[in-house]
């Protein structure tokens, strides 16, 4: 490359930077497109065409990118302004402009293709921290300004669900792109496409999950339940249960509830010699794909098993004493909100059913057919707006009073 290519190359560069805004309007005004699991099959198998692909990817990653961006940008000043989110915006941005020089290049020079695959996945890694990051910047905003509120904390919540929801979905975009197209298939898993296995083994993923967490149980307590699984395919009970899905997600889901169930069970059971076992329970219906894991860990009181699933009770600072040997299996942080988010983002829930004094019920609920799995992703509108200003208002629910109530003085007064 001779000096001028490479001034005028980075003019191109500080052109685009400085443009950035208005891209961000410009796609931020298209809503992204859902794929459903057979859209996915179908970019990676024999009609397969990277062209296409790319063609796709190079609209709607900007469109993706530019929506998530946009709420960003709404967050609250103080929130905004932390070098957490300072940061995690300029990746954004960066991701944003390297995905733009693509727009004018052609789709038939394969040396272009070549490119693309290799800025995707560079764009992957630098995108890798995005959670603890984003964590990071709630504890400073929490540190540095509030107190826990009511509206701070729906916000949040709102805010956390479809930003991680985003990034969730412009991997899975990325990592179909990048898995295959990068000419080898993997040899381990003929059903494999990209990261969507087309006969997912459930139990055999819950059997996975567990020994995990059972590996990660028995370093820090002396033993770890056992496991009682069973299965029921109502459609026929002969037949195994495979359905089209992301086997890492479901891990993910899997392993974090598993250490949840195992956590509770022991703590529970300290005085006894007998652990129960965890019983997880597959069941294929007509729609549903669930899994139900029950434990009897002794339950958690229905008042508090919202806070399973808030990111800001989960970024409360950690009780220091005594929590060391049980911080790796403690199931803090963001595990449960965003497993729940995995399963939401293919149309399914994860939802919990607890009974203090006995034990919890988790159940995955998944689409059976893959032409239901559809992704579930926020957009960027007026909606969205009204949705962080509508907390501002009053609640139309009574506040229940402290005080008891003083019957006496009403008499007198009539
Ligand atoms: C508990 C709390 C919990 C969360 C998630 C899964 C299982 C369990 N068990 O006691």
């Amino acid at each position: 490359m001779t000096g001028t290519m490479r001034l005028v190359r980075s003019l191109v560069k500080t052109a685009v930077r400085v443009n950035v805004p208005k891209h961000v309007d410009h796609f931020s005004k298209f809503s992204p497109s859902p794929l459903s699991m057979k859209q996915f099959l179908d970019f990676g198998s024999t009609n397969a065409c990277e062209r296409t692909s790319f063609v796709f990817l190079r609209q709607e990653l900007p469109v993706r990118l530019s929506n998530i961006m946009k709420e960003i940008e709404v967050l609250p000043d103080r929130l905004l302004a932390t070098p957490s989110v300072q940061m995690l915006h300029s990746w954004y941005t960066q991701s944003l402009m390297e995905i733009l020089e693509f727009l004018d290049k052609s789709p038939d020079d394969h040396r272009v293709l070549e490119m693309f695959v290799e800025v995707l996945e560079s764009i992957r890694n630098r995108h890798n921290e995005v959670v603890p990051t984003m964590a990071q910047g709630i504890i400073e905003y929490k540190d540095a300004f509030s107190r826990r509120d009511a509206v701070t904390d729906h916000n949040i919540q709102y805010f956390l669900d479809r930003f991680y929801t985003s990034r969730i979905s412009i991997r899975m975009l990325i990592n179909q792109h990048t898995l295959v197209f990068n000419g080898n298939t993997n040899p381990a898993h003929p059903n494999t496409i990209g990261c969507i296995d087309s006969i997912c083994d459930v139990s055999e993923v819950v059997r996975d999950a567990y020994e995990s967490a059972k590996l990660l149980c028995e370093q820090y307590y002396l033993g770890a339940p056992e496991l009682e699984l069973r299965q029921m395919n109502a459609n026929n009970n002969r037949e195994p249960i495979h359905i089209s899905y992301v086997p890492s997600h479901l891990y993910h889901m899997l392993f974090e509830l598993f250490k949840n169930a195992m956590r509770a069970t022991i703590e529970n059971q300290e005085t006894s010699t007998t652990l129960p076992p965890i019983k997880v329970m597959v069941a294929l219906g007509g729609e549903d794909l669930s899994i139900q894991m029950s434990d009897r860990g002794g339950g958690v009181p229905f008042r508090k098993t919202e806070r399973l699933f808030s990111y800001m009770y989960s970024t409360a600072p950690r009780p220091s004493i005594g929590d060391k040997h049980r911080a790796p299996l403690a199931g803090f942080g963001y595990g449960l909100p965003i497993s729940r988010l995995y399963t939401r983002y293919f149309q399914g829930d994860l939802q919990l059913y607890s009974m203090e004094g006995h034990g919890t019920d988790a159940v995955i609920y998944l689409k059976a057919l893959s032409k239901d799995s559809v992704e579930r992703l926020p957009v960027f509108n007026k909606t969205t707006l009204r949705h962080y200003k509508l907390s501002l208002e009053a609640d139309d629910w009574c506040v229940p009073s402290k005080e008891p109530l003083d019957l006496a003085v009403y008499r007198t007064s009539k």
